[in-house]
């Protein structure tokens, strides 16, 4: 008989509703070898929990995520809730022998991180930790991790990567916690630049080895939140301002070990981009281009291709032997974001079923946080920076 995995979900704002949704619809599409059941919603407040609990389909609440993860019952934690609680309540969980699925970035700093990849190697046998760098399971850029691991570009020479939103463009857009260091730990960069370092480094199957970084803060100070939704929110028109305390936007180059040369750019003003995640490798037997935008579609180039047929060609991902698509609709019908989330919970449950770690490990978001770290150094150090000379 399959066994049954109880979670218990920490947050339920943005990402808990993301999470919630892919608890509940993975077993219902996918075949298995465990079943996943949403069983606690876990919030700062008792009732706002309870109506979380109703809309997201979870039969309990609570606002006590000590007592949760104490209980016999959960088998899973699920950390939706804001960075300055990731690292106390997956310590704990794992502590308690819980399998814990955690949002990124993973930890709000280098050393914080440092202490949840050690409480996951340190855990009770068998007790497994995921962190949730979602797009990693977007089928177009799946299928890319396949074209690159089968040697379809050849020696990768490039990457280039970018986070485009725009949803800080506007001066008076109020002040979330998402703009807020102690919480949030930084910016745009643990924010969105993660993702991308994550996905070029899943990619190539390789870390960065250097980088030489930019920060800016555009935006000192915004008005003092009301109400959050979505990503912003409402703020009086009165409202004070308080201070921003994190990064608008960065910008770095970057080496790989293999010699490849990295260039990204992650920010929140690139005004008519919502949520353009993009990469672009470029190898010397081919190349491949991605937008998530576009997120069915996956740009390939062959070099192989016969002379005056080449060119980039658009593959739509969305036929049955593309990763992840088979447990979906017909072939052109296409898949949205909240799909990356019941994709993330299909590998996390099979994996904890098989018996072997999931992918991305703590260890390999350590990985990405040491990234953040080095960026964050090279810009405070101002390093990388050679003054243009010349003028009058
Ligand atoms: C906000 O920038 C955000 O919601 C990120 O926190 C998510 O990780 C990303 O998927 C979409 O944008």
């Amino acid at each position: 008989m399959t066994s049954t995995l109880r979670v218990a979900i920490i947050g339920h704002a943005f990402m808990g509703r993301a999470h919630a949704h892919a608890w509940r619809t993975a077993p219902r599409f996918f075949d298995l070898p465990a079943r996943p059941e949403l069983a606690v919603v876990v919030g700062r407040s008792a009732e706002r929990a309870e109506s979380a609990a109703h809309e997201l389909g979870a039969a309990e609440w609570s606002d006590d995520w000590r007592a949760v993860i104490a209980r016999d019952d959960i088998d899973i934690v699920d950390v939706c809730a804001p960075g300055d609680v990731h690292a106390e309540v997956s310590i704990a969980a794992l502590a308690a022998g819980k399998h814990v699925l955690c949002e990124k970035p993973l930890a709000r700093t280098l050393p914080e991180a440092e202490r949840m990849a050690e409480a996951a190697r340190s855990a009770p046998a068998g007790t497994r930790a995921m962190c949730g760098f979602s797009y990693r399971r977007t089928p177009a850029l799946a299928y890319a991790k396949r074209l690159v691991a089968d040697g379809r570009l050849g020696t990768i020479r490039h990457v280039r990567a970018q986070y485009l939103q725009d949803w800080l463009t506007d001066a008076d857009a109020p002040l979330t916690w998402r703009l807020d260091k102690e919480i949030a730990g930084s910016g745009t960069l643990g924010d969105i630049g993660a993702h991308i370092i994550d996905t070029a480094q899943w990619l190539l199957d390789e870390p960065l080895e250097a980088v030489s970084a930019q920060l800016r803060t555009f935006v000192a100070e915004r008005p003092v939140l009301s109400e959050q939704r979505g990503l912003g929110g409402r703020a009086a028109a009165d409202a004070e301002r308080g201070p921003v305390t994190v990064d608008d936007a960065v910008a770095f180059t970057a080496s790989f070990a293999s010699g490849a040369l990295g260039v990204f750019e992650a920010t929140r003003f690139a005004l008519g981009h919502r949520n353009a995640n993009r990469i672009e490798i470029n190898g010397d037997r081919g190349s491949i281009a991605f937008d998530f935008e576009r997120m069915n579609e996956l740009e390939f180039y062959d070099a192989a291709d016969a002379d005056g047929e080449q060119g980039f060609r658009r593959i739509l991902v969305t036929e049955p032997t593309h990763p992840y698509v088979d447990a979906w609709w017909p072939a052109g019908h296409g898949l949205g974001y909240e799909h990356l989330f019941t994709h993330q919970v299909v590998d996390l449950v099979t994996a904890i079923a098989e018996e072997r770690d999931p992918s991305p490990s703590f260890d390999e978001a350590l990985s990405v946080q040491r990234v953040l770290d080095a960026v964050e150094r090279s810009a405070a150090a101002d390093a990388v920076l050679t003054q243009v000379g010349g003028g009058a």
